[in-house]
Parts: structure tokens; sequence; C-alpha cells
């Protein structure tokens, strides 16, 4: 059995590590969204790979999601003093992986390489996957113009309002060879943001050829519970691109790949609207606050991967 996890920002790395504690290294395979890297102080930054790394070596900001715990500043406050770039903060641990990945990028590395012995360094014995080793950028479309991910993201705070996404390079980008589609006997799409977290995962040429040649079923868990999104803008996202913020709305997003889909308690009454769409559905706590949460939900999908998320089956 292998379950490959799509995944991307802190909601979708919270139940990976819900899966990792719930399934051995060898049974599931990680694979990251790195639409949101951008070349940063001469640095290769690649927050979503980054943010499942800490995750799944427990060395997380649980606060913010993103970078270390227990991190000091003085890097970002003695850069401040110099007049250089601190929109983007680099904790002082979290730029020692910044350097070595560049060190390892510089010998010859690809960015899976990189991955791999820096998630050893920190402990994690699981398969962390970019979705390519190509570059992939998005590029978020607003009424002011295009910006790339991480100005509209963090410097511009997800204020502007987004009118589309572009993924630029995917066209050209080739799927990551390490992925054992082959192998694969389930899919899920973690509660990422779909238009900036699951869909440039989903875009590189050979991920849904992959993975629909498995024949393996695939479930999504909705980012959106009760009309918001738990974190992060995808729910203002949703309302900009002019369709309300539900979890039928992502669950419309995904009907023509997933076979099964799965719902927050709080949205149960729109359980039919979904099997309407012709996806198997499944209805738990789809909110993690514990541990507990992040593992009770890995269960509840890969019993739902198990049972009912055949194409056209209700559970
Ligand atoms: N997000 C912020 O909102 N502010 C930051 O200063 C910031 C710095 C940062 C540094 C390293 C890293 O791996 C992630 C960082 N993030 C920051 C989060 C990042 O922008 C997002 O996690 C993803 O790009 C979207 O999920």
């Amino acid at each position: 059995m292998t379950i490959l996890a799509l995944t991307g920002g802190v909601g979708g790395a919270k139940l990976c590590l819900g899966l990792a504690r719930v399934l051995a290294p060898e049974e599931v395979v990680f694979v990251v969204n790195t639409g949101d890297d951008f070349e940063h102080l001469g640095f290769h930054i690649s927050p979503d790979v980054d943010t499942l790394t800490y995750t799944l070596a427990d060395a997380a900001n649980p606060v913010a999601g993103w970078g270390r715990q227990g991190e000091t500043w003085h890097f970002t406050e003695a850069l401040e003093e110099l007049g250089g770039e601190t929109w983007f903060r680099l904790g002082d641990k979290d730029l020692a992986l910044h350097v070595r990945r560049r060190e390892l990028l510089a010998a010859g590395q690809s960015l899976t390489g990189a991955t791999a012995q820096i998630a050893q360094g920190l402990g994690v014995s699981h398969r962390i996957l970019p979705m390519s080793d190509d570059p992939v950028r998005t590029l978020v479309h607003t009424r002011d113009g295009p910006l790339a991910f991480q100005h509209y993201f963090v410097r511009d705070r997800c204020a502007p309002e987004v009118t589309g996404f572009d993924f630029h390079g995917a066209a050209s980008a080739s799927v990551n060879p390490a992925i054992p589609f082959e192998q694969v006997t389930g899919v899920v799409i973690c509660p990422s943001n779909p238009f900036v977290s699951v869909d440039p995962v989903l875009a590189v040429p050979g991920m849904r050829e992959g993975i629909r040649h498995s024949g393996a079923p695939v479930v999504a868990v909705s980012p959106i519970v009760g009309g918001a999104a738990i974190k992060g803008p995808t729910a203002k996202m949703m309302q900009e691109l002019g369709v309300p913020a539900t979890t039928v709305e992502v669950a419309k997003h995904y009907a023509q790949f997933v076979t099964g889909f799965v719902i927050d308690a709080v949205d149960a009454d729109a359980e039919g609207e979904v099997q309407a769409l012709g996806l198997a559905t499944t209805v738990t706590q789809t909110v993690m606050r514990s541990l507990d949460d992040r593992i009770d939900l890995a269960r509840a999908v890969l019993a739902f991967l198990d049972g009912g998320a055949q194409a056209g089956l209700k559970s």
C-alpha cells in the first residue's frame, strides 16, 4: 500500500503529520507544492517544503505554522540595520536550513535531494517530494496586476483582490520522477488552498495522468468549514473569484478529478449536494487542533479510501 498525499501550506501539513503518525515511511509519499518558491537574499526559499519538513520533525512554530519553534531573530534584526529586505522574515535556525540548501543545490543536488538530506538531518524518515525539481512559480493575478506569490501572500498580506492564477513554468516542468505512481493505492488531497497549493501540484504535466493511471481512489479534504477557511486566504479568494466560499464549491472545484470528498461535521447538510456531483462522501471532524485530531482525521481519510471512496459509491 502506498498513499500519495498532495499538500501545501500549513493546513495540509497538519493532516500530513497525522498520516505520518499512522503510516510507516514506506507506506506514504508526501508530494509538496513548490509554486510558492522564490529566490530571495541569494537563497532558494521553498516554504511549503520547509513547513512540511519542520512539521514532520515536530520543529514547526505551532502558532504561525511556518518556520521553526523557539526561533531567535538576530539575523533579521541585523539585516534591518543594514537596510536589507526583511518583509520575509527568516529566523536564525531557519537561516541555517537556507544556507545548507544553497550549499547542496550549488553542489548539484536537486531540490528533491537537498530536501531529503535536510529532512534526514532533522530526523524525518518519511519521504517529502517536491512536485517537480523544475521551477514552477505561482503568479497571482490581481485587479492591480500580477504579483509573485510571496509578494501577494506575505508582503501585501493577501490584501489585493485576486482575479486568477498562473503557474509559470508548469508546462515545461517534469513531474518528480521519484513519485511511485505504479505503487499508489490511494491519493489524499490535503486541506490546503485549492487554488495556490493544490492546483499548482496538479498542473505539473504527468501528475494528473500518473494518479489517474494508478487507478487509485482520490479523496480531498475540504479546507473550507462552515463557509470559512481554517487558515489563510482560501475563502477570500473564492469570494473574489465570484464563487461562494462553501465546501460544495470546493467539491465542484475537484469534482472531475476526485472520487471522494471529506466534509466537516459542521457542513453535514451539504453532503447530498456533494454526492449529487457524483462524489462519495464522508462526514467527520476535519478541524485539527490537537495531535489526536490530526491522527483521527488521517485514520478517517484512510478508512474512507479503503471503503467508500471508490467512484460512485456513497459512504
Ligand atoms: N509567512 C508570513 O506571513 N510572513 C513571513 O515573514 C514568512 C516567512 C517565511 C519564512 C520561511 C518560510 O518557509 C515560510 C515563511 N512564511 C512567512 C510562510 C510562507 O509565506 C507560507 O507558508 C507559504 O508560502 C504559503 O503557505
